[in-house]
This record gives C-alpha cells, structure tokens and sequence, in this order.
C-alpha cells in the first residue's frame, strides 16, 4: 500500500476548509437531520467551526449531562502515537466532565469477553501467543481455523516496522509442519504453504470442531489427566458432548450434516491431532459471527483435550496470521498513548451497539453478567474511524444517526462519515505533521516526519482538540504546555525509561530522530501458559477455579440462553443451514480488504485497479455462476431484506459453492444520498450484514453471519459518485450569526 497515500494526498476528495451542512448552519439543531449526507456544506473559517463545536460541547453539557456526548471514536485513524484521535479526544473530554465512551473493538470483542472467562487472561486473543519460533521448532500439525489469510499479515495497528510473516510460512514449510485449515475460501492460507483446504460452511466451526472432541471422547485419545489437573468442568461438557445432557450425540456424522466436512475427515483429523504436536489457530473472523464466542470456547476445549497448552508449539493461540505482528517475540516495552485521564461519567457501550444506543435511549441490554441502559445521546464526535465502514447494517445506521442534535467529523478525505456529518473538521495526514510512529506490538519505533506542509487548511488532530480545549477554557491543562514535537519527545523518552530498567539502552531522542527509527530488542520465544503448566499450584490461572473453565459457573450463572456454561453448538441467526436460506441461498463473507486498509485510501490506484466496473468484486463460484447465467466481469445486484449493492463478478473456484465474499472497504454510495434503504452502488458489505450482537454476553459485531441473493444487473449502472467530493458552497450563509446565537 506503500505509495497510495502520496498518490491521492490532494485528491478531489480531500476536505479542504471545515464546512459545515448547510441547514445545520442557517437553522442549528432544529435542522432537518434527515439531510444529512444529502445537503450541500458551507465552507466556514476555522473560528467560526471551533466556536460551533465548542458550543454545543457546553449547550449538551448543560442541558442534557456529559453522557449525552459520544466521542468512542472507534477506528484504525493512522499510525502517529500523538496524533491519534481517538486518544486526544477522549483526554478533551475527560477535562470536560466526561462523555460515553466505547469499550472492546470490532476486531475480537466476542474472544476479548469469552477468552478471560475460561483461561484467566487476554494473552490468547492475539495479545501475546506462543511465537513462530516455538511453533516451527516443536509443532507436527498446524489445525487452522479460519485460516492464516497472507492478505490480512500485511498490516498491524499502529504499523509494523518489519514484514515477518512471510518468513514464519517458509519456516513452517522447511520444518514440515502439516498445515490443514478450515475455512470457506482457499485463498486464506499463505501459497508458501502445502496445506489442505476443508471447505467448511461458514460460522459451523463449533461443530466441526464437537465432532472431533467426539472422536477424542470416544476413543479414549483425550488427555485424562490433563483435563482434571488443569481444568473444571469437563464432565459437564462430556454429557454434553455424548448427547446425555440434551439427547444429540456430537458425533462426526452430526458435526459432517452441519458443516458439510465429511464424517471421515473429521474423525482421521481428530486422530491425527491427537498423535502429534497439534497448535490449533483460531482466525479472528470466526469470532465475528453470530455466537462468535462459541468456536472460540470449542477450540480452548479441543486444545484443552488434546492437553498440550503450555508445552512448546501445542495449545491454542487466537489470531495467528489475522494481522502481522500475531506470534512474533514482542518487544519488553511499547510506546503508550498520551494520557487521557478519567472518564468521570463511566459510561460506555460494547463498541458495535452504536446504533442500538442511538436508537434506543434508556433502553436496558445485558453485556458480560451485568445491565446497562443505553444512554440519551445528543452530541457525537469521531475522527479516525468510519462507522459508514465498519458498522452492520447501514440502513439502520442511517436512521440512528438522525438521532443526535450534532454530528462533528475530523477527516483527511469526504469519506461517507464525513459526508453524513454536520460540522467537517479538515485534518492533515500523516505526510504533513510530526510523530512518533510504532506498533501496539511491534518492536520497531519511527520517527514520522513531516514530508509536506500540510494542505489547505487542514490542520492536525492535535491542533484541533488543542483548540478546542482552549476555548472551553482547559488549554493549558490538556496540552501540559506541549506541543506535538514535545509529546513525541514525552513517549519516546517515557520509553526508554522503562527499557532502561531492563538494562536496554535506547538512543536518545536526537539521535532517534536523526536516524528515523529504533529498534528494540525481542524478547525470548514465548509459550503460553507454560507457568501454569509446569506448576499450576504456584501459577494458577486468573479465573474463578485456577484452572481453564471446561464450565464455567460464572457464565452459566448469567443465565444466557445465547452463551451457556460451556462451549456449545448454536445456530447464527441466519446461515446456510436456516430457513432463510431458501429466500437467500448464499452466504456472504464481508472479510478484510487485500488492497485496502478497510475503507481508507479507497480512491488510490492500487483499490481501483481491483475494482471490476468499477465496483467492488464480488467472489462467486462457478456453480452458483452458472445457475444465475453470471459471467466474469458482469455487474450485479447483491440483496436481501436489509439492502442492496451493486458488485463486479469475479467467478473462481477458490470459494466454496454456496458463498460469496465481497471484502469491505468500499466507500458507501447511496443512489439516493440520505436516503435510508436505497441502493449502493459501490458494493459495500454492510448494507446487507445484520447488526446484532454476538450474544449477550460480549455483544461483539456478527458481521461474518448473513445470506444474500445475487444475481446479474441487467439495467443501465449508475455511476459511482463515491469519490468525488460534495456539493460546497463556498461562502458563509449570510444569516449565518443568527444562528449561532440560536445555538
Ligand atoms: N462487514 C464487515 N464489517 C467490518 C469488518 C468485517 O470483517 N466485516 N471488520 C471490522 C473490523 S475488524 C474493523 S477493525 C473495522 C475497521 O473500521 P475503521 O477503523 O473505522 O475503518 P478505516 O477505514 O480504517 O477508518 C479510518 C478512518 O480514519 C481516517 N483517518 C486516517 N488517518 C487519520 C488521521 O490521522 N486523523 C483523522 N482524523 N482521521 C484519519 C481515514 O480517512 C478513515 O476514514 O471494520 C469492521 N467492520
Ligand atoms: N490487507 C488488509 N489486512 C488486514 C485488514 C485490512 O483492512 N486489510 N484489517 C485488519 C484487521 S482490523 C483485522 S481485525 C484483521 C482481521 O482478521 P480476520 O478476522 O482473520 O480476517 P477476515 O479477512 O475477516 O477473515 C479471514 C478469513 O476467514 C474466513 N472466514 C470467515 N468466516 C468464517 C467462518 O465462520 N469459519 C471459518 N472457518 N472461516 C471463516 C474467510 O474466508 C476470510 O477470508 O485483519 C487485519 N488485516
Ligand atoms: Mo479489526
């Protein structure tokens, strides 16, 4: 992706002066707020959009408590430790007596809330695995679930400073390590690999993976002593597993009708799994679905079986291959954020409950064993994120986001969030300030300089909040006398303090900046839960038992029909198997764009030339082509009762029969701007995904779980109209003081 951002940094779609929408700023609040994304803006002077936007953080204040402002501002924004939006704004409005925030994110919430509960610890979710080295050197079988998709290590938040994946696949290939994965794309594993594709259906993993747990029970090949040692709760799960408890045994025959492996397979693999040195890798995609804690649940309690966590390549680890950085050494420190402070209001929502909570304030909902009511929001900022990406279901999106009095977008480019705002807040990027760039995980630190001054008026999101907080009279409490370069300095030598207590001597500030990068040191190869294993007593897991929670009495105690107290078999609300799938026969895989950072830098070169008519391609097989008289290249319409978009074939026997992936990313592109249910003509996922939450439990985004119909368009193809900017008119309105003082 390297070259896409200097391509298009003054793209036509670039936001070149704050705006604001043109009702919004003849009529304020009492503006029609179904024009958003529909209206023209009006270009403004920085002072008057600052005075805007600082005003209604004191009217909502006043009127309506800090609650009513949503500033979770979830989102990838860029790498640049002090110019990270989220950050900045959460510190402005902690000064300001707090706001709602967000908690968990869209990526592995489901595992984030799940995995605690069983082994005491984040660590699995991708935070901290047993590395590539330990698996190379000790590993026989990698079972992969969801595979290792080579798109998807390009990346890491934050940035990565070394590309390393590439050279894990050809380790595992030099070690003979077997590699087989389940996954309903072939594409999802790494061609430096000889491995074997099972084309699973998708968001049926938890019953592949019952079906072999089954074999292990019944043969006797399941790790006895392993499971009373180190675990609680495996006699209720095997009651469940043979059918005693609810009448259905697990078997592989079951698990083959359910996930269209065959019966044999399943059961040579539980076998084999069984006589080796077997890491099963869960893929964050699994997680995303309807019930996504379940596969994760399963795939702790088949390791768990097998009875090789916390010895040298065996166990489980969630996220290998989902990004870059998942299983490498980490380094002993990371560069922090700026500090933000307390939240005084302590209010949050589960991250993708945004449109729940706009719609339905002061309605109560379950999140992880307790109740919260949704609050009453009034007031919404974001910069760095695209909710017009990454939320499900953008029809109903549409509507919540009518909800609020004011809408404050900070962005780079009119990307659909800043379109469907009232107040545009033009930002620089990361080629036109100074930072500090690294990794959460990573163990490279960069200097990011500023190539170029930045364009028209943008201006940093540093500079933004920072002026802000002075016009709500925190200024010098929320800068600490700092200006960009001296928070940069603040992190970087924060750093090298804590790596200096662990006798690592890092290079000065000066000389850091000088050289534009520093490396730290890795740590040694890393075995998860290896303590524990050694001596479980001394070393006990942080959950209730000290040891993994085969049942948990906790989760079973919140009484949740949609997660009980041990990993178990649910059906998504809609998949291959449901009913709905007579309407909607093929199931849609919204994954992780290849060219892309999700939605960022959609306009470049390297996102356009993947692009079939110019759409967004959707991924079909030659069966379900030919049923619907589909060829290569041919427009289409992707619907179901949610909505519609439009996509470019892309026929290939590299997806299984019944799915179809169409990766995120592309710019939503009403054909009726502001218009909730209308056709998007770009071919953006979430106009068709549902927006549900995993369960009660971790309220995670189901965005793997939908069907769809598609078939081929046949009408003339509206053009796409995503990247061009909106309508600006490029004068203030001229009763533009009256309201103001209507504000
Ligand atoms: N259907 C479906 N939906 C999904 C997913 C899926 O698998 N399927 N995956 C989900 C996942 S895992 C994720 S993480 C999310 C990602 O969702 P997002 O993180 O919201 O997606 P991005 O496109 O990275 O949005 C970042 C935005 O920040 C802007 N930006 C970049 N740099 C800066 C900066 O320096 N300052 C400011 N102010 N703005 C900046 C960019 O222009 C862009 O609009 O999507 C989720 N949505
Ligand atoms: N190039 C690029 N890389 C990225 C990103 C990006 O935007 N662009 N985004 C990054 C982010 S924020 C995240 S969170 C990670 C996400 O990492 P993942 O969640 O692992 O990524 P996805 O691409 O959503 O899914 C990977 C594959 O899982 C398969 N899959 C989907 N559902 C199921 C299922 O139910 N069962 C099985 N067995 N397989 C299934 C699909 O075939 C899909 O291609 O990717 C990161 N990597
Ligand atoms: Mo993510």
């Amino acid at each position: 992706m390297y070259g896409a951002l200097p391509e298009i940094v003054d793209h036509a779609t670039r936001v070149r002066t704050p705006v604001v929408r043109e009702s919004y700023l003849r009529e304020g609040i009492g503006s029609k707020r179904t024009g958003r994304g529909a209206e023209s803006f009006v270009r403004v002077s920085w002072d008057r959009a600052l005075d805007i936007v600082a005003a209604e953080l004191e009217r909502v204040r006043r009127e309506h408590g800090n609650d009513a402002i949503f500033a979770g501002s979830y989102g990838w924004a860029s790498a640049g430790r002090v110019n990270h939006p989220r950050t900045l704004l959460r510190r402005l409005l902690n000064l300001h007596g707090g706001f709602t925030d967000h908690v968990l994110d869209y990526s592995r919430a489901a595992a984030m809330v799940i995995v605690p509960h069983v082994v005491g610890s984040e660590d699995p979710v991708g935070v901290k695995l047993t590395s590539w080295d330990s698996i190379i050197e000790h590993t026989q079988l990698i079972l992969s679930f969801g595979g290792m998709a080579p798109k998807n290590f390009q990346i890491d938040s934050g940035g990565m400073g070394v590309h390393r994946a590439n050279d894990w696949m050809r380790g595992v290939r030099a070690a003979g390590i077997e590699v087989v994965y389940a996954s309903p794309m072939r594409s999802d594993i790494s061609d430096l690999l000889t491995a074997s594709w099972l084309p699973i259906r998708p968001n049926t993993d938890t019953a592949m993976m019952l079906g072999m747990a089954h074999t292990l029970y019944t043969e006797e090949l399941h790790d006895r002593d392993f499971l009373s040692h180190y675990c609680v709760g495996f006699d209720i799960f095997a009651q469940y597993l043979t059918g005693e408890s609810d009448g259905i045994a697990k078997s592989p025959e079951w698990a083959a009708s359910i996930c269209e492996i065959e019966a044999g397979v399943i059961r040579n693999l539980a076998r084999h799994a069984a006589s080796r040195r077997t890491m099963i890798a869960l893929a964050y995609s699994l997680q995303r679905g309807d019930h996504g804690e379940q596969p994760i649940w399963m795939g702790i309690t088949l390791a768990a079986m097998l009875g090789q966590i916390g010895l040298p390549g065996g166990g489980f680890g969630v996220g290998y291959g989902s990004m870059g950085t998942k299983g490498m050494r980490r380094a002993p420190a990371a560069v922090r954020s700026i500090p933000t402070g307390n939240n005084p209001t302590g209010r949050f929502i589960p991250v993708s409950r945004i449109a729940d909570m706009l719609l339905s304030p002061g309605e109560a909902y379950d999140f992880n064993g307790k109740r919260y009511a949704y609050p009453d929001i009034h007031l919404l900022l974001w910069g760095g994120g695209n909710p017009f990406h990454h939320h499900q279901d953008l029809n109903k999106l549409l509507r919540a986001w009518q909800k609020p009095d004011t809408i404050v977008v900070q962005e780079i480019f009119w990307t659909p969030v800043a379109r469907h705002a009232d107040v545009v807040l033009p930002t620089c990027s990361t080629l036109e300030r100074d930072d500090v760039g690294a990794g959460w995980w990573d163990n490279v630190v960069y200097a990011m300089k500023q190539a170029i001054p930045p364009l028209n008026e943008s201006r940093s999101d540093y500079a933004i909040a920072a002026a802000l907080a002075e016009r709500l009279g925190y200024g010098a409490a929320f800068t600490e006398g700092r200006d960009e370069i001296g928070w940069a300095r603040f992190l970087y030598e924060q750093l090298t303090e804590e790596l200096a207590k662990q006798q690592v001597i890092m290079p000065d500030l000066d000389r850091f900046w000088q050289d534009g990068r520093s490396v730290l040191p890795e740590t040694p190869p890393f075995v998860l839960f290896e303590d524990f294993r050694r001596d479980p007593k001394a070393n006990p897991l942080q959950t209730p038992s000290g040891k993994i929670e085969i049942f948990s009495s906790t989760i079973a105690g919140f009484g949740y029909a949609d997660c009980p107290g041990h990993a178990t078999w649910l059906e998504p609300l809609e998949w291959l198997g449901s009913t709905q799938a007579h309407r909607h026969p093929l199931h849609l895989i919204s994954n992780q764009p290849a060219a892309r950072l999700h939605s960022q830098l959609d306009p470049s070169t390297l996102s356009l030339a993947q692009k079939i008519q110019s759409r967004e391609p959707l991924w079909i097989n030659p069966a379900d082509a030919a049923r619907r008289g589909i060829g290569e290249g041919d427009l289409l319409l992707i619907r179901n009762d949610r909505g519609s978009c439009l996509a470019g074939a892309h026929i290939t026997d590299a997806i299984r029969p019944g799915v179809v992936q169409l990766a995120t990313g592309a710019w939503y592109d009403p054909d009726e701007a502001g218009r909730v249910g209308t056709l998007d003509k770009h071919g953006n996922p979430n106009v068709l995904t549902f927006d549900k939450g995993t369960s009660k439990l971790a309220q995670g985004p189901s965005a793997h779980s939908l069907l769809v119909e598609v078939e081929r368009w046949d009408r003339p193809a509206p053009a796409v109209t995503a990247h061009e900017p909106p309508a600006i008119i490029d004068r203030e309105s001229p009763d533009g003081a009256a309201t103001r003082a209507k504000m």
